[in-house]
């Protein structure tokens, strides 16, 4: 990147958490692989993050926090709903994750959807100065970058999708199919999780806009435009640390002993939400108990689930679901005082994940659907002891790199079922081999690398 090039960072929530103590008003950052990734380098270009700040109504005044500038962006309770709870999280999610729950294509939600991407890019145009870069996060904003284009030619704009682009003939039931299209080739550079979801996009924007040649190099309008996989990481040597702290490991420790001394312990970590194939996985265990191939007394499922959209009706279907097949499972397979899930429905700090992590003997990550999924990847980075089996869909991102790990289809219960019995019976020699090689594939690029790789590329 240019050395007078400052860094603009655009999402739909800036990292930091608003603490009211005695009457006064501060900024905290919250954690995250995102903000870990780009604080550095935006404290390196003065760089600006642009934002939701969280509230609705007038935006907070712009605040530095730790040499970022933080720029938050207004939403009345109205965008929040339609644009946020209504668009983003009813249409494009559900779409976007291979319509694992039907998408809700509501015409005034819309509009909304326009007017807080407008918004966002005219903060942007604001802000940035001449040939400054700017890098658009996520699919609440992928109409900004054509905005910002038409705002502002001079402007490098990159934008970068977490989530999965459909297949064409998926992407196709969207209305607003070629508004969204030409909304993202306003950026010069445009970032996937994976090789097909860069394809993906390309095959759909050849077929509904004007947009022509490969996903490598398309021209637009006159432009060019390049498609491309940049898979997302997590800060690796953060998670081994944390895995040799001695007050983590006393956890695990103490964790193991509470949940039964040589239990098998399986585990899942997610934030609650229906692409997480956290029934189905609940469901294999109770299959696995069943048939006896297992018995209670000797293996137990942790399931901790954050909460999350929690407004949205099918995010509070899931949680009633869960909930129902755990107190299920313990009913029936459970005693008093030994019960066979233990659910957690909360938010927990780093340290304490990495002890689950390190007390696990499987990993449970099975979505139908996912961008990448950190959760396996923060899972394999902390095994510093070369232990622990990890099952792993194959339709997570994650799959592409992760090639050891034990690959089930989701939506195959039987399939997942055996995966279990196949991980429980794995020798030691073969997991050790497993996670070597699982380890060696997570440590190969971390977020810093992928950060660098992408503004690098959308910079030369
Ligand atoms: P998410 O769908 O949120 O991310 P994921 O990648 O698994 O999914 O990240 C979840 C993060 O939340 C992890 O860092 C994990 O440690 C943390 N977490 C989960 N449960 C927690 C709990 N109970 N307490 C505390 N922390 C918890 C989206 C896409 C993914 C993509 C990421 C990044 O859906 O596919 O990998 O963005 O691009």
């Amino acid at each position: 990147m240019k050395r007078s090039s400052r860094l603009l960072i655009v999402s739909n929530r800036i990292p930091v958490r608003r603490m009211r103590r005695s009457g006064s008003t501060s900024w905290e950052q919250s954690s995250g692989g995102l903000v870990t990734a780009l604080a550095p380098i935006l404290q390196q270009r003065q760089g600006t993050w642009i934002g939701w700040a969280g509230n609705t109504g007038r935006a907070p005044e712009p605040f530095s926090l730790d040499g970022i500038r933080y720029q938050p962006v207004s939403m009345t309770k109205g965008e929040l709903d339609d644009y946020y709870f209504g668009f983003s999280n009813r249409t494009l999610w559900p779409l976007y994750h291979d319509s694992v729950r039907a998408p809700e294509f509501r015409r005034r939600w819309w509009w909304p959807y326009v007017d807080v991407n407008k918004r966002f890019a005219e903060a942007v145009a604001a802000a940035a100065r001449p040939g400054d870069t700017v890098w658009i996060h996520d699919y609440h904003l992928q109409l900004t970058p054509s905005m910002l284009r038409e705002l502002r030619p001079d402007l490098r704009i990159g934008f970068f999708l977490h989530i999965p682009f459909p297949p064409e003939e998926l992407f196709a039931h969207m209305p607003w199919r070629t508004q969204i299209l030409e909304g993202m080739l306003g950026a010069d550079l445009l970032g996937f999780q994976t090789a097909a979801g860069a394809r993906h996009f390309a095959a759909a924007a050849k077929r509904f806009t004007e947009a022509h040649g490969p996903a490598g190099d398309m021209r637009f309008r006159g432009r060019h435009v390049r498609a491309a996989a940049f898979p997302i990481s997590i800060d690796v040597d953060r998670f081994e640390m944390l895995a040799q702290d001695p007050d983590v490991m006393a956890r695990r420790d103490r964790l193991r002993a509470r949940l039964g001394g040589n239990r098998t312990i399986l585990l899942g970590v997610d934030r609650l939400d229906y692409s997480k194939g956290i029934d189905i996985r609940l469901r294999a265990f109770e299959e696995l108990l069943k048939s006896g191939a297992a018995k209670p007394s000797e293996c137990v499922f942790v399931q901790i689930a954050v909460p999350s959209r929690e407004e949205v009706e099918d995010y509070a279907q899931i949680r009633t679901d869960v909930e129902q097949i755990v107190g299920r499972i313990n009913g029936e397979f459970g005693e008093a005082g030994q019960a066979t899930v233990h659910y957690l429905h909360r938010n927990i700090p780093q340290p304490e994940l990495v002890s689950h992590y390190l007390a696990a003997n499987v990993m449970v990550v099975t979505p139908f659907r996912d961008g990448m999924n950190l959760v396996a990847k923060e899972f394999v980075a902390s095994r510093v002891d070369d232990d622990g089996v990890l099952v792993l869909s194959e339709f997570a991102g994650a799959a592409n790199e992760l090639r050891a790990a034990l690959q089930v289809n989701p939506h195959d219960l039987d399939g997942v079922t055996a995966s279990y019995e196949a991980a429980l019976s794995l020798s030691r020699a073969d997991r050790r081999k497993r996670m070597r090689s699982l380890r060696r594939a997570v440590k190969r690029h971390d977020v810093f690398d992928w950060a660098d790789h992408f503004l690098e590329a959308l910079t030369s």
